[in-house]
């Protein structure tokens, strides 16, 4: 009997986020949708996460996490660049362009994501604490002045560099983080390059697995 190679990826089961897709599970979706790749989702509790079974896939007890055959991959980086790798579409086939675009795959993480990240921790964790006053604005500030840089270097192409790839994936999803806080609103080219992802069909697809998800569980009570 020939092994099915279906990935499994995991998801939150009840998301906080309420089907927002803002869940680091979203990326993995919309690259697996952009790759046509199908795939199943074990859906799993804050609880599950960090118990032995879940931790053997993900050091931190966290999701997603990517099982395919005999590989378990975790960091969702680390799962949109393998699904790039093994599929097309989601990097150029020029070496050069391909590398290019890896970098912005890395930036999206390593350089745009972390002050929006520390941003919407204080925004979620410290609202009571004496110094968040004071301390949100310098925290936007930094989040203001990486949105900047991405703005002007976008200027008005669609995307990071030549054709949709998966920098732009991961860049629309880091950006979307923002969600409610306002930031996005003073950079109208940002706006629209978020806007040109969730436009994309793999994105919708992706998006309305995620909601259903929420969906489900709200009216299972
Ligand atoms: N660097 C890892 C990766 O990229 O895969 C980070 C993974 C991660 O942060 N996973 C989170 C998690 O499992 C879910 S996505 N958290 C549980 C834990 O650490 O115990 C982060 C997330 C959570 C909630 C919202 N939200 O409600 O809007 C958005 C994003």
């Amino acid at each position: 009997m020939a092994l099915s190679t279906t990935p499994t990826i995991t998801a939150f089961e009840r998301s906080p986020d309420r089907g927002r897709g803002l869940a680091r599970d979203m990326r993995v979706r919309w690259a697996l949708e952009e790759a046509g790749q199908p795939y199943d989702v074990r859906l799993v509790s804050f609880k599950t996460m960090k118990e032995p079974a879940h931790r053997a896939l993900s050091p931190f007890g966290q999701i997603p996490t990517y099982e395919e055959g005999g590989l378990a991959l975790f960091e969702s980086g680390a799962i949109v660049f393998h699904i790039a790798e093994r599929h097309g579409g989601l990097l150029p086939a020029d070496a050069n362009a391909r590398s290019r675009a890896i970098s912005w795959m890395f930036a999206a993480l390593n350089t745009v994501e972390p002050p929006i990240i520390e941003r919407s921790m204080a925004a979620l964790f410290d609202q009571d604490k004496p110094w968040y006053a004071e301390r949100l604005p310098v925290l936007e500030d930094r989040v203001r002045a990486r949105l900047g840089e991405l703005s002007s270097r976008l200027g008005d192409a669609d995307w990071l560099d030549g054709a949709f790839s998966a920098a732009d994936l991961l860049m629309v999803t880091v950006l979307r983080r923002l969600g409610s806080s306002g930031l996005l609103d003073e950079y109208p080219k940002l706006c629209a390059y978020i806007s040109r992802g969730e436009a994309r069909p793999a994105y919708q697809r992706a998006f309305a697995a995620q909601l259903a998800v929420f969906t489900a569980q709200s009216s299972a009570g």
